[in-house]
C-alpha cells in the first residue's frame, strides 16, 4: 500500500516537472505539464485504475463499483502550480486521491470490503492556478461543462493562444467539450488539499473539514498617465501612473481589511520604464476573495470608486477587465459529515469547520455535483512558496481520515437509495 512517506515521495518527484532550473514551475498544457501526467498515469494503475487523458488534459482513472457502469465519487486535485511553486498545493490532493483509491481497492479485491456502490475515480486538473493564460480553473471547468470558448484567444507570456497551446500539447481544440462529465454520471467530488493558511497550525490541529470556498474575482487593472521627462517635468504637469497605481494598492488593502475580504495586488507592470522617465502605464493585477459573493463585490464596489477618484484627482485614465469569477462554493452538508466521519476515524479531537479562502478546482465541479473538501496542517501556513511543507504524520492522518470518508460517503450513498 501507499504509505504517507510514499505520497510524500510522489510529490518531490513530480518537482522535476518543471519550466526553471531554478525553482518549480508547471503550467497549463506545457510539456511539463505532459510530463507530469506520465507517472501520475502509472501511480493510477498500479493502483488499479483504468486510466485516460481527458479532452481538457486532465489525467483521469476509474475502477468499477458493484457494477459496471455506475456513477462515480470523483477524488482529486490539481497538478498545475504556481511560479516558484511548493511541492503539495495540488499534487498532495492528486496523490492523495491515487493511494485512497489504491488502498480501496486492495481491501475489496481481497473480500475485506464490499465493492463500493459507486465507481471510484480520480482526476489530476491540468489547470487549477490560471498561472499561463490568467484564467483559472480551465481543467476542472471543461470537467464542469462549463468552458468558455472565448478563453481560445487568451494568450501566455510569449504570446502563445489557448487554441495553439492546445493543438501543441496534441489536444482538439474542437473536442474540449468531450470532456464535460454530466450531473448524473457522478455522486459527489471530494478534494484533500493543504490549508494554505496558518489556522490548523495554531489549533495544533492535523486535518479540517472545509464548509465553504471563498467567492473570488480576478481583475487586470491599467492606469495610463503621461511618460515625461523626470528632470524636466514639474509635480504640476505630471500624470504619473505609478504613484496613481502606488494609491490604489494601499487602498485595496485598506478597504479590503475593513470589507473583511481578502485583496491582493500581485502584479505590477510599468511603461516605459526608464529610470529617468515619469511612467506613462502602470498594469496591475488585483485577486479578490470573500466568505460570500455579496461580500466579495461590496468590497470591489468600494475598491473602483476610490479608484476613479484617485485617477481623477491626478487625471489618469483607468481601465478594468474582469479576467476571472468564480462564485462562492458551499460545500454539501452530507460531504461534510462524511469528512468529519473521516477525521473521526483517525481518533482526531472535535474536527475544526473551515471557510477557504484559497480557491480550489471543488469550485468549479460543484456546478455538476455535491463538492466536499479535507484540508491538512502545513508548515507556517506556507503556500505558493518552495517552503510549503506538511509533516508525514499529518499525511499518514489525512490517508486514514480520506479513505474512511470515501467510506461515510459509501453507507450515506447506499442508505439515501434505500
Ligand atoms: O489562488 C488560489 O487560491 C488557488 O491556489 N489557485
Ligand atoms: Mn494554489
Ligand atoms: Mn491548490
Amino acid at each position: 500500500m501507499t504509505s504517507a512517506a510514499e505520497v510524500m515521495l510522489r510529490c518531490s518527484e513530480l518537482d522535476a516537472f518543471t519550466a526553471s532550473p531554478t525553482h518549480l514551475e508547471r503550467t497549463h498544457l506545457t510539456p511539463q505539464h505532459r510530463a507530469a501526467n506520465a507517472p501520475v498515469a502509472g501511480w493510477m494503475r498500479r493502483a488499479g485504475l483504468r486510466v485516460w487523458q481527458d479532452a481538457a488534459g486532465n489525467i483521469c482513472g476509474r475502477r468499477e463499483g458493484a457494477a459496471p457502469g455506475l456513477p462515480a465519487l470523483l477524488l482529486g486535485s490539481h497538478l498545475d502550480t504556481v511560479p516558484d511553486a511548493g511541492s503539495f498545493d495540488g499534487m498532495l490532493g492528486v496523490v492523495m486521491a491515487v493511494a485512497v483509491a489504491e488502498r480501496l481497492g486492495a481491501r475489496i479485491d481481497a473480500g475485506e470490503l464490499a465493492p463500493l456502490p459507486f465507481a471510484l475515480e480520480v482526476i489530476g486538473f491540468s489547470d487549477e492556478e490560471g498561472a499561463r493564460f490568467g484564467t483559472a480553473l480551465m481543467g476542472s471547468r471543461a470537467v464542469a461543462g462549463s468552458w468558455n470558448d472565448d478563453w481560445w484567444d487568451l494568450r501566455d507570456r510569449e504570446g502563445v493562444s489557448l487554441h495553439q497551446a492546445f493543438l501543441d500539447f496534441g489536444l482538439d481544440p474542437r473536442r474540449v467539450g468531450d470532456a464535460a462529465r454530466r450531473p448524473d454520471e457522478l455522486v459527489g467530488y471530494l478534494e484533500a488539499h493543504i490549508e494554505q493558511g496558518p489556522r490548523l497550525e495554531a489549533a495544533d490541529h492535523a486535518l479540517g473539514f472545509v464548509t465553504t470556498i471563498a467567492a473570488a474575482r480576478r481583475f487586470r487593472i491599467s492606469i495610463t498617465g503621461e511618460a515625461r521627462h523626470a528632470g524636466g517635468t514639474p509635480y504640476e504637469r505630471r500624470r504619473d501612473a505609478l504613484v496613481g497605481a502606488s494609491e490604489i494598492v494601499v487602498a485595496v488593502e485598506r478597504i479590503a481589511r475593513d470589507a473583511g475580504a481578502l485583496g491582493t495586488v500581485g502584479r505590477i507592470a510599468v511603461q516605459p520604464g526608464g529610470v529617468n522617465i515619469v511612467p506613462g502605464r502602470a498594469d496591475l493585477s488585483l485577486d479578490l476573495r470573500a466568505t460570500t459573493d455579496a461580500a466579495r463585490d461590496g468590497a470591489w464596489q468600494k475598491i473602483l470608486t476610490e479608484m476613479r477618484a484617485i485617477c481623477d484627482a491626478r487625471r489618469l485614465r483607468l481601465d478594468v477587465v474582469d479576467t476571472h469569477v468564480a462564485p462562492a462554493a458551499p460545500c454539501a452538508p452530507w460531504l461534510q459529515d462524511a469528512v468529519v466521519a473521516g477525521i473521526r476515524a483517525t481518533d482526531h479531537p472535535d474536527p475544526l469547520g473551515l471557510w477557504s479562502p484559497a480557491g480550489h478546482d471543488a469550485m468549479a465541479i460543484a456546478d455538476i455535483t455535491d463538492i466536499g473538501m479535507l484540508f491538512l496542517r502545513c508548515h507556517d501556513g506556507i503556500s505558493h512558496h518552495p517552503d510549503e511543507g506538511v509533516r508525514e504524520d499529518d499525511v499518514a492522518l489525512g490517508l486514514d481520515a480520506f479513505e474512511h470518508a470515501v467510506l461515510a460517503v459509501a453507507e450515506a450513498h447506499a442508505g439515501a437509495r434505500r
